[in-house]
């Protein structure tokens, strides 16, 4: 039998190096506070370290508008504190993957800045320039952020593209020259060895070439999983990253199922694995992310399980995930974070790791990091939130309204600091965080929870060693039972004569179970958030009460 790739079996945590932890005190966390915490990552039991972009970068998206893909920010230190981050990684036996930011650049890259200087530079296709038309921008699309996503240039009398911030100008990748330098560098970071790549809205980067009006959109259908999508991911596949061996995860905007089996099929050899995100819409009425609102359980089971079913039946690979740097805490936002934060925030986890694919933990999940619910316009920081603010404005809301609304949906919600300890700003920093912390950080630490017996951080460690040492879960299929309930979360996964059940109440109110499937001969419970939950088939689940059955 061929060899299966490691990364099937592995966990992946994600920092966010802004927020992680501070050495300096410039309010600001650096690559010196990741190595100081890796014996933690260690201990949690995670293998593959992802850190979101350290690359130098202006800033304006927090480092997803790079300006120079070859240095550190030197807010976050040196070339050769990363080195010494790669090399301390891999001593303690993990792995180290990076962020590939390569739809776009900052209007600060050199490539950029030639590119604007002259129509004639040979930098000029670097970029997606155009004429205006009938005077105005060169067709209706929106940005991601807000707004027209074109940007007239006065000098050279063009509009460029930038599907997100106006400093983020979008890459031609049709310039096959453009293709050639990124691939070289990619090669520059896998030589330094790192272990893979978080490929950034990849799927965004091959644009329809008639760049047509939309009639009725935004413009996402003509650059959304585009023409040539699959002949670049093939290209980057065969010529950076399978000649290292590298482990690649595409996060994939609006896009489908079929195209991520395709994207993720060895057969094609594209992508390891991907992150899509329809689960995390189920609180977007009517695709506005931007209102206040209650979140459809039933989509949310629906989702999951047809993904699950797909990629399995597709021979593709999902990327499992509640929370990243773009998402509100999951236990703010599918959980209980007050009477029952913990029972929640087990239950959201086991709902996750028991699911076929490769999870991911964003730094804070791992102890009940909750949203930080601001209650002022001062608190946030992130430019998205703040261009929401002023386009909700002009739609008539009042400060108080776009409040509520941001408190529930904002990114800011999970870029407040980790919460190390209950000293002075959750002992991030010595100086003024960049960013402030959630309030609850006395009672919601790292320390604490270290010195707690059963706490939500060895719930993660167990469903990480359960990971480890029960093949079914990183093999068998999976079926979705109860589809109807609007209670209860429940599946079974089968494989090789094996079986597992997995309960999940998704509530606080206690409910009755009837499951449609036998518990074979010998069942144990693996895992489970209260300290005395019941083998039978026909039970009650308490408040957000999850349970994970073994039976072979
Ligand atoms: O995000 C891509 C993306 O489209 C979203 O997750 C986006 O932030 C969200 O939908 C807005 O509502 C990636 C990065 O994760 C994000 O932090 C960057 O801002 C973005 O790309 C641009 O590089």
């Amino acid at each position: 039998m061929q060899q299966e790739p490691w990364w099937k079996k592995a966990v992946v945590y994600q920092i966010y190096p802004k927020s992680f932890h501070d050495t300096t005190g410039n309010g600001i966390g650096d690559i010196k506070g990741i190595i100081e915490k890796l014996d933690y990552l260690k201990e949690l039991g995670v293998d593959v370290i992802w850190l979101t972009p350290v690359y130098q970068s202006p800033q304006k998206d927090n480092g997803y508008d790079i300006s120079d893909y070859y240095s550190i920010e030197p807010e976050y230190g040196t070339m050769a504190d990363f080195e010494e981050l790669l090399n301390q990684v891999h001593q303690r036996g993990m792995k180290l993957i990076m962020d590939l930011v390569i739809n776009h650049t900052s209007t600060e890259h050199e490539w950029f800045k030639q590119s604007a200087s002259s129509t004639e530079s040979p930098y000029r296709d670097f970029y997606i320039w155009k004429d205006t038309i009938d005077g105005g921008e060169p067709n209706n699309w929106i940005s991601k952020f807000g707004g027209s996503a074109w940007e007239y240039d006065d000098k050279t009398k063009q509009y460029y593209l930038h599907l997100f911030d106006v400093t983020q100008a979008d890459l031609n990748w049709e310039n096959e020259q453009l293709r050639k330098k990124v691939i070289e560098m990619i090669r520059y970071w896998a030589e330094k060895g790192i272990d893979g790549f978080r490929l950034d809205v990849i799927n965004l980067i091959s644009k329809n070439q008639e760049f047509p009006d939309d009639q009725s959109g935004d413009g996402r259908k003509y650059y959304t999983d585009g023409p040539k999508i699959h002949e670049y991911l093939h290209q980057l596949n065969r010529e950076a990253f399978s000649p290292y061996n590298m482990m690649t995860v595409g996060e994939m905007s609006s896009t489908t199922l079929e195209k991520c089996v395709l994207y993720t099929n060895p057969e094609r050899e594209e992508l390891d694995m991907t992150f899509q995100f329809h689960h995390l819409k189920v609180d977007y009425p009517d695709g506005n992310k931007w209102t206040k609102a209650a979140f459809d359980f039933l989509s949310l089971k629906k989702i999951l399980s047809d993904w699950q079913v797909g990629m399995h039946e597709g021979g593709g690979w999902n990327a499992l995930f509640w929370c990243n740097h773009d998402q509100p805490r999951v236990v703010s936002r599918f959980g209980n974070d007050e009477q029952y934060r913990i029972e929640s925030a087990k239950m959201l986890a086991t709902t996750i790791h028991m699911m076929k694919g490769t999870p991911y933990i964003y730094q804070g999940e791992e102890i009940g990091m909750t949203n930080p619910n601001f209650t002022s316009m001062e608190e946030y920081r992130d430019v998205e939130s703040l261009n929401a603010f002023e386009i909700l404005q002009r739609k008539g809301k009042s400060t108080a309204e776009i409040l509520e609304i941001l408190k529930q949906k904002s990114r800011d919600n999970s870029r407040t600091p980790m919460q190390w300890s209950a000293e002075e700003n959750a002992g991030f920093t010595a100086g003024t965080p960049w960013i402030k912390p959630a309030e609850n950080y006395k009672q919601i630490n790292v320390e604490k929870e270290l010195h707690t017996t059963n706490s939500i951080f060895n719930h993660y460690q167990a469903l990480i060693s359960l990971r480890k040492k029960y093949d079914i879960i990183t093999y068998g299929d999976y079926q979705l039972l109860l589809d109807d309930d609007p209670q209860i979360f429940a599946y079974t996964r089968n494989w090789n004569g094996e079986q597992l059940i997995v309960l999940n109440n998704f509530y606080a109110k206690t409910v009755e179970v009837n499951l449609p499937v036998e518990f074979k001969g010998n069942t144990e419970i693996l895992l489970s958030n209260y300290p005395d939950s019941k083998i039978t088939p026909t039970q009650t689940l308490r408040p957000y009460e999850s349970v994970v059955y073994y039976a072979n």
